[in-house]
């Protein structure tokens, strides 16, 4: 009788470390602060979530693909730091699913919008893949990203870019 190697039992994979996943949140449509607040307590109740520290909200002007632009609706912005065991693609498919149920349209890039997730870092995972760019091509200088980050987590660093609170002292010198 023919033998065949056993075949892999899915359930027998040895479960993915947590790593922290670092997730930007921005709002400049609506009950921004609600909305801000409802979003980290939905990531919370995520599967393979652990934890969910969210930091400060910061006030900022909108930043269209023409630069800072003050006539637009301010945002609110802040930054979760998220313990989890979910795959960084799957994360992002959650994230895309909360901005959803919290009525975000798609209408321009950089448009004014209900609620923006986006995965800032993942532990020290790189990724050029433009679905999943990974650090955030332009978290290292936004202010209104790096700020609250700061502020939950004063040992920072944006994995290839360096520590947070000297790309934050850069940005403002
Ligand atoms: N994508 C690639 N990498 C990532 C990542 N690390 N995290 C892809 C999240 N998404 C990532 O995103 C467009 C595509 O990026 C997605 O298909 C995803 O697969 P989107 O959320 O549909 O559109 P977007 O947010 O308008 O585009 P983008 O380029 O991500 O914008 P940014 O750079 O996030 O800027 N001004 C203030 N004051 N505060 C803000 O929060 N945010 C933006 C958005 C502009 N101006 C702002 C703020
Ligand atoms: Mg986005």
């Amino acid at each position: 009788m023919q033998r065949f190697p056993p075949m892999p039992e899915p359930d027998a994979r040895p479960p993915r470390e947590p790593s922290v996943a670092v997730v930007a949140l921005g709002s400049n449509l609506g009950d921004r602060a609600g909305t801000l607040e409802a979003a980290a307590d939905e990531i919370r109740r995520l599967p393979l979530v652990d934890e969910v520290v969210l930091s400060p909200v910061v006030r900022s002007v909108a930043v269209t693909l023409a630069g800072p632009d003050p006539s637009k609706p301010e945002y609110l912005n802040a930054v979760a730091l998220v313990r989890t065991r979910l795959a960084p693609t799957v994360l992002l498919g959650y994230l895309h699913r909360i901005e959803t149920e919290h009525g975000r349209e798609r209408r321009e890039r950089w448009g004014d919008r209900t609620l923006d997730l986006d995965i800032v870092a993942y532990g020290d995972l790189r990724s050029d893949d433009p679905r999943l760019t990974l650090p955030h091509p332009r978290a290292h200088e936004r202010d209104f990203v790096l700020e609250p980050w700061l502020q939950i987590d004063p040992d920072a660093v944006l994995p290839g870019y360096g520590r947070v609170a000297d790309l934050l002292a850069e940005l403002r010198s």
